[in-house]
């Protein structure tokens, strides 16, 4: 089943939207042409970083850029869309006037890992969908500063050995690899949940110095393998791409963090809450899994600002709520209502 016979078939069953199957599928094209421009690597001469940097300060790619252009050329013109929210712009982008506009806000992040192009690891884009009550008459920073939990679709894709699509749009978690040879995605993941229990963790150890003690203890435990408080092995990974992160945990179980620490704390975190966290965590929870800060639910999270960036722990609930209790607990320990 293609890409397109899904999402046919998918509003059939559920009487959705059609303006929301025009945008997932102006999204899914996008993706194919990031996808294309990543294919040639060092022969396209689109590799290395520009002069630019994006409103977070990071320098930006030349793949950014190209990365962005090619969501908003593809989408602006879908008709369905009232705005656009992107990593790599620092303003929300307003639909053009030559465009017919819609209710939909798409909110994305182009080209996420991009620090991996130039050693050709995997990278993705993220995607979230929301739906406004009408077509705005103005675009302000309330109409596109919403909870994850307002979310009608999320999804990403991830450009590595294959290119693949997962979306979800509140109806389960499903995989589309591509296939080159007809240039469509193709059903190949239906209904993708997630193991409740893992044996791997994700986390940048290079900052534990930084790390809050739970995220400290969390880990040591985990480290300190069968004879620790944990009493089995635990084994570790991280590609500094989330995309390829959060799809390792979803198809095999795990836990990723990119948590608070005494670095990043001005900032909030390191991943942003509209484009990055929500997304994420809601395909997480549709898959069976769980999305937190370590101090409240991810998608209940109410943004302030468009790049916002927040604390985020994704992955098998049951590891998500053993973080979760050991942030409690040494909150009531420094406020001294435990010892
Ligand atoms: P880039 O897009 O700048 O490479 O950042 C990637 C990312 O936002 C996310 O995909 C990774 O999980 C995380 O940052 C990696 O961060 P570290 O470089 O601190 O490991």
């Amino acid at each position: 089943m293609t890409y397109i016979q899904f999402l046919l078939d998918e509003r059939r069953r559920e009487d959705s939207d059609r303006d929301l199957l025009t945008l997932l599928h102006s999204v899914a094209t996008a993706c194919k042409a990031v996808s294309n421009s990543l294919k040639n690597g060092a022969l396209a001469d689109v590799l290395g970083s520009l002069e630019t940097e994006n409103i977070q300060g990071e320098t930006q790619k030349k793949l950014d850029v190209i990365a962005n252009d090619i969501f908003l050329r593809r989408c602006e013109f879908s008709g369905v869309l009232a705005a656009m929210v992107s990593e790599e712009m620092d303003e929300i982008y307003d639909i053009p006037s030559q465009f017919p506009k819609g209710r939909y806000v798409l909110l994305f992040d182009p080209l996420d890992g991009s620090s991996n192009i130039d050693i050709n690891v995997s990278v993705g884009s993220i995607f979230s969908v929301l739906r406004l009550p009408g077509i705005p008459d103005e675009i302000t920073y309330e109409t596109v500063l919403r909870p994850g939990v307002e979310q009608v679709a999320a999804g990403y894709a991830l450009y590595g050995p294959s290119t693949m699509l997962v979306l979800s749009t509140g109806n389960g978690v499903h995989g589309f690899t591509l296939d080159g040879s007809i240039g469509e995605f193709r059903l190949t993941h239906r209904n993708i949940v997630m193991p409740e229990n893992a044996a791997e963790f994700a986390i940048n150890a290079s900052r534990a110095n930084w790390w809050e003690p739970p995220v400290q203890k969390y880990v040591a435990d985990c480290v300190a393998g069968e004879h620790g408080p944990r009493g089995r092995y635990f084994n570790m990974r991280w590609i500094a791409s989330m995309v390829a992160e959060v799809h390792r945990i979803l198809l095999r179980g795990g836990v990723f963090l990119y948590p608070i620490d005494e670095e990043n704390c001005a900032s909030g975190g390191k991943l942003r809450l509209l484009y990055e966290a929500n997304p994420m965590a809601f395909l997480v929870e549709q898959a069976g899994g769980a999305g937190s800060t370590g101090r409240a639910r991810i998608l209940e999270v109410a943004p302030v600002s468009p790049h916002q960036r927040v604390p985020v722990i994704l992955g098998s609930t049951n590891e998500v709520d053993l973080i979760d209790r050991l942030h409690v607990e040494y909150d009531l320990r420094t406020v001294g209502i435990i010892a």
